[in-house]
């Protein structure tokens, strides 16, 4: 697995990108990063009960969710997908409301956002994307859907299940799986048997495109090629973004138990936000001090959506029991019951 195991080659360049593109890149990340260490501390404060960072996979993120149209297409995220989120415009004090645990799969509005409710089933996402992009092409639309999913998710029989599905009906989908190496405690030598993911589109009957991760403007352009095939019906796409995760697989987690710390020491050289920095200033797309109005705007922004969800209000707790069946059971009756008994005491 030799791609597999460096980070790559040290810069990135974006002399090729339209420059608002890649100012509009830095912007979404950065505002990225900065919520991601506002939901840490929120999480040490008890105001979260957990949370999953997306720390050093902002490009791949990013870079693939600013590919889609925000009115067209249909993101179906994982439980990781903050900076996509955000990206694609979704309400992020409602979104992080899925992290306060204060309603079923936060507060966002799933249909109008066109991105899907955070779902924590490893690779459950990707049949949903697969379905809903078959009922795009029955009803005559041009949606593309967008399935993000890790490199664990990779061996569940569900994405493998999709994929060939989506092959053989040449459904419009991108298969995104961001390879951030490892899968909680479990790398990918004992995870990805034949060393490349991207490497199994072939057997699907669609392109296999290994990017590098965290160079948003490559993420970027090869996310962009597959949508515009999907929605010519030319059929889907599997994209790998080979990215580490740098901090612990939640913050339940305890990754010195699992890893080498110097792995994660050498990725932290290639951090996203700081390539996508560099190369901008390179290519003199922006200057240092633009670039300082942009940090200070994205450090705002993360304090409104911090503040925000922190004061949410708590939702009726009887809510527990709606949406669970469209005809309640007598059992979850039982239960809303005996719920309110003990609220009552
Ligand atoms: C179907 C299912 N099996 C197992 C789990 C427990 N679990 C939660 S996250 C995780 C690892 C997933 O790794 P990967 O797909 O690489 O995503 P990452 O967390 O690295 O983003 C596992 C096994 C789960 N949530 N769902
Ligand atoms: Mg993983």
């Amino acid at each position: 697995m030799p791609q597999h195991a460096s980070a790559g080659r040290g810069s990135i360049s974006v002399d090729h990108l339209p420059p608002d593109l890649t100012r509009e890149l830095y912007r979404h990340m950065r505002t990225a990063r900065d919520l991601d260490t506002e939901a840490i501390a929120l999480q040490r404060q008890g105001v979260f009960p957990a949370y999953v960072s997306v720390r050093g996979q902002e490009a791949a993120q990013v870079g693939s969710a600013t590919a889609l149209d925000p009115d067209r297409d249909f993101v179906f995220p994982t439980y990781r997908e903050m900076a996509a989120a955000q990206a694609h415009g979704v309400d992020m004090v409602d979104y992080m409301a899925s992290h306060r645990a204060l309603w079923h799969g936060g507060l966002y509005d799933v249909a109008a956002s066109r991105f899907g409710a955070v779902n924590a089933v490893v690779g459950g996402p990707v049949p949903h994307a697969v379905g809903w992009a078959v009922g795009e092409r029955l009803r005559g639309d041009d949606g593309v859907a967008l399935a993000y999913f890790g490199d664990g998710a990779s061996s569940e029989g569900d994405v493998h299940e999709s994929m060939n599905f989506a092959g053989v009906y040449g459904a419009p989908v991108v298969f995104f799986c961001q390879n951030n190496q490892w899968a909680l405690s479990v790398p990918n030598d004992r995870q990805v048997a034949g060393g490349s993911i991207s490497a199994r589109a072939q057997g699907y009957g669609m392109p296999g495109v290994l990017v590098d991760g965290n160079d948003a403007g490559a993420v970027h352009a090869a996310t962009a090629e597959a949508v515009a095939r999907a929605r010519r019906g030319e059929g889907p796409t599997l994209i790998e973004a080979l990215t580490y995760r740098v901090e612990p697989h939640s913050t339940s987690d305890d990754p010195g138990r699992y890893r080498d710390g110097a792995e994660t020491e050498r990725w932290l050289r290639r951090d996203p936000v700081t390539l996508l920095r560099e190369a901008i200033l390179a290519a003199g797309h922006a200057d240092e001090n633009a670039l300082a109005e942009a940090d200070a705007a994205a450090l705002q922004e993360a304090r409104r959506i911090r503040d925000g969800v922190a004061a949410a209000p708590e939702p009726d707790g009887a809510e527990l029991f709606t949406h669970v069946f469209r005809e309640s059971t007598d059992e979850l009756a039982r239960q809303r019951r005996t719920w309110q008994e003990e609220v009552e005491l």
